[in-house]
């Protein structure tokens, strides 16, 4: 459907709309939190909801003409508990960001004591980053990767824990290419007596379909956004068993940090967490870690180097040393070659975050776009290939040519016109 209303009265922004679909259109994302949303979760978070003020939670308003976004509020906390097996869903963060804040509100105290995976070892912003809220309102304890096999090494992940005593530990990662193990973590925070919370942003969708161990049945509180491997539209929500901590989000989340819920895109959640209920969803998430496996050994057997050897989820975090060129000049290169990825800090990164010797390449969105585990695979060579020879024009140009080909066997939203 072309934008009927919007080239009308505002043409700049309908061209600036049109061009970004052409963008997504003729390059394959690799970006690791990003996915293509249904039209339908679209139709939803670009409805009449967007009208609609609604502080507070359904049932307990502070403004009339509630009771239709309460209905939808309420279907999209009973398909998040379904979909994730748990008691209470908090639907109304704006973001991943929003839902940490609400939840570490909920289970701590300002200045508290916290054990988070650091940024530069693939952890998150919101997990204790000295330029982040978190890491100035309480006093984060990092742990990392083993230097040498690159996973969370438990043991030392303990010793830390009981050297500093955290009020809480925090797993979950942005770029962390392995599974995590939620039981052994959820059994080092209560061996300190401290409270356990897992941000599985970057897995909800792999948590959803059985690909990826639950953190529900070990946490006290599970954070998540809900654009990245889960296909909604963006945004975030906090799961929990517990009735006195969903209290406590809630109130942390309205009136502590929030005004009014965006009930647009509470509307997309639940239409996303109605898809994800689906098999199909399932199936699509067995093709997401299929391809990202591949995708991994395409660019290994280029000559790149994966880190901790490969992937179990969605996402690989690929050390550029081998082919001598930094993250940010590889991101370039890839970009103009259609080949949309991050530069991403390595473990024992030498180089600044702006500069790296990384990237981080996900197959969520190419799935969804439909690309096969052969097509990842030679995507990943393509990858190598052009970071390899990042000088050599002609050679560029051929893997432009080659992804240009994939883009066109599949169309993206081709009923957008
Ligand atoms: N910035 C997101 C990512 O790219 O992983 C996480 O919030």
């Amino acid at each position: 459907m072309p934008l009927q209303f919007v080239s009308e009265t505002d043409p700049a922004v309908a061209g600036i709309l049109s061009a970004e679909l052409a963008r997504q259109r003729s390059s394959i994302e690799l970006i690791a939190s990003e996915n293509f949303t249904s039209r339908a979760v679209m139709e939803a978070v670009g409805s009449v909801l967007t009208n609609k003020y609604a502080e507070g939670y359904p049932g307990k308003r502070y403004y009339g003409g509630c009771e239709k976004v309460d209905a939808v509020e309420d279907l999209a906390r009973s398909r998040a508990c379904e979909l994730y097996g748990c008691a209470f869903a908090n639907v109304q963060p704006h973001s991943g960001a929003q839902a940490n804040f609400g939840a570490y509100t909920a289970l701590i105290e300002l200045g508290d004591t916290v054990l988070g995976m650091s940024l530069d070892q693939g952890g998150h912003l919101t997990h204790g980053s000295p330029v982040n809220f978190s890491g100035k309102y309480y006093r984060f304890v990092a742990y990392g990767v083993d230097p040498e096999t690159e996973v969370i090494d438990y043991d030392e992940v303990l010793r830390i824990a009981k050297e500093v005593r955290p009020r809480l530990v925090v797993a979950g990662a942005s770029a962390y290419p392995r599974a995590i193990d939620f039981e052994r973590m959820a059994g080092i925070a209560h061996e300190v007596g401290a409270s356990f919370m897992v941000d599985m942003a970057h897995i909800a969708g792999l948590v959803a379909a059985g690909a990826h161990q639950s953190p529900l049945p070990f946490a006290d509180l599970v954070t998540s956004t809900s654009h990245k491997t889960l296909r909604g539209p963006r945004g975030g929500f906090i799961l929990t068993n517990n009735e006195e901590l969903a209290k406590k989000v809630d109130r942390a989340v309205f009136p502590g940090a929030q005004g009014g819920p965006l009930m647009h895109a509470i509307a997309g959640k639940a239409v996303a967490f109605g898809e994800a209920l689906l098999p199909e969803y399932a199936a699509y998430i067995g093709r997401v870690v299929e391809n990202a496996a591949r995708l991994g050994q395409g660019m290994a057997d280029g000559g790149l180097r994966l880190v901790s050897g490969g992937t179990d989820n969605h996402l690989c975090l690929v050390d550029l040393t081998p082919a001598d060129v930094t993250g940010k000049d590889a991101e370039k290169v890839l970009e103009e070659a259609g080949l949309t990825v991050n530069k991403n800090t390595i473990p024992n990164e030498p180089r600044s975050p702006f500069v790296t010797s990384g990237i981080r390449v996900g197959s969520a969105a190419a799935t969804t776009r439909g690309l096969t585990a052969d097509e990842f695979y030679q995507v990943g060579g393509l990858i190598a290939a052009a970071v390899f020879n990042a000088g050599d024009e002609a050679l560029l140009k051929g893997v432009a040519g080659t992804v240009q080909a994939i883009t066109e066997r599949h169309p993206l939203y081709p009923e957008m016109g």
